[in-house]
Parts: C-alpha cells; sequence; structure tokens
C-alpha cells in the first residue's frame, strides 16, 4: 500500500463521522414560510440548522392527516421541537437539530394554536410520493381540528 493512501485510510477511521447539514430559513420575507420547503436524502446524524428571521416560530415534527397545531415537543419516534424561537427586534435565533433516523419527518409550527401551521406553514424532511409537501400542504390548509378551534 502506497503510504498516501495508508495515511488516509487511517484518517478516515480515526475522524467521528460528521454528518451533512441542511440549512432552512424559518419566515423568510415575513411570510408563514420554511425555505426550503423539504430536504431530501437525510440520514441519522445529519444537521437541520433553522435560522428564524422574523415573528416568532416553531419548527415541530406532527401528524400527516391533522397536522395543525403540533403538539409540544413535536411527534416522535424521531420526532423534534425547536421551541419557540422570536426574531422580533435585531435576533435571528438559530436552532440546530439532530435527526436520528432517515425517516420522513413532516414539520409545522405551532404558533397561534396552529393558526401558522393552517396558514401554511410547514416543511418535509425526506418527502415520499405519498407523505408529498403537496400533500401535507393540503391536509394542514384543511385541518379540522384548527377550523374547529378558530
Ligand atoms: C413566542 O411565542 C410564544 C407562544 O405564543 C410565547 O409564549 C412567547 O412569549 C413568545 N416569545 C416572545 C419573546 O414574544
Ligand atoms: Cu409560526
Amino acid at each position: 500500500m502506497h503510504f498516501s493512501t495508508l495515511a488516509a485510510t487511517v484518517a478516515v477511521a480515526i475522524l467521528p463521522v460528521l454528518g451533512a447539514n441542511f440549512d432552512v430559513i424559518v419566515g423568510q420575507n415575513n411570510g408563514f414560510t420554511f425555505t426550503p420547503t423539504s430536504i431530501s436524502g437525510a440520514v441519522a446524524g445529519d444537521t437541520i440548522t433553522f435560522t428564524f428571521v422574523s415573528r416568532n416560530h416553531t419548527a415541530t415534527t406532527t401528524t400527516f392527516v391533522n397536522p395543525c397545531p403540533p403538539p409540544a415537543g413535536g411527534v416522535g419516534p424521531g420526532g423534534f421541537e425547536t421551541g419557540f424561537q422570536n426574531a422580533v427586534g435585531a435576533d435571528q435565533p438559530v436552532s440546530v437539530v439532530t435527526l436520528s433516523d432517515a425517516d420522513t419527518h413532516l414539520v409545522s409550527c405551532r404558533q397561534a394554536a396552529g393558526a401558522h401551521c393552517v396558514a401554511g406553514m410547514i416543511f418535509v424532511v425526506n418527502p415520499t410520493e405519498e407523505m408529498s409537501v403537496d400533500a401535507f400542504l393540503e391536509h394542514a390548509e384543511n385541518d379540522p381540528v384548527q377550523t374547529d378551534r378558530v
């Protein structure tokens, strides 16, 4: 084995495995939005860095059919929750979530008892043909729980 190949092999064995990071902007242009609306190919150990740029939002895992509002703490397994991140004023808070699997996760904001969610504030980790951004958005916008509540 050539020395440089050996050195590279040793380095790979010793360095910790670093996951990929996905950047998501929350509330761009003061909207009820996650930008981008989905990420694909995310696996365990990858991170999502949510940067909150307006209002006061969360990124919280929820259910596909009745997503609004997402429950505090998020829906598991593999669920996550950033907590409320207020960007009113100068701060643009950042919340980093580490994924524990490569599953599909449906994410929404739980501000205002689900009103942001019904307004279309949704995001999908690893969408599928069935659990697509469009299908999830339709469930959010038509959530009967929220309709009853408002
Ligand atoms: C953000 O929203 C939450 C939930 O409505 C609220 O409890 C919290 O006080 C808000 N934070 C700020 C700084 O306004
Ligand atoms: Cu929100």
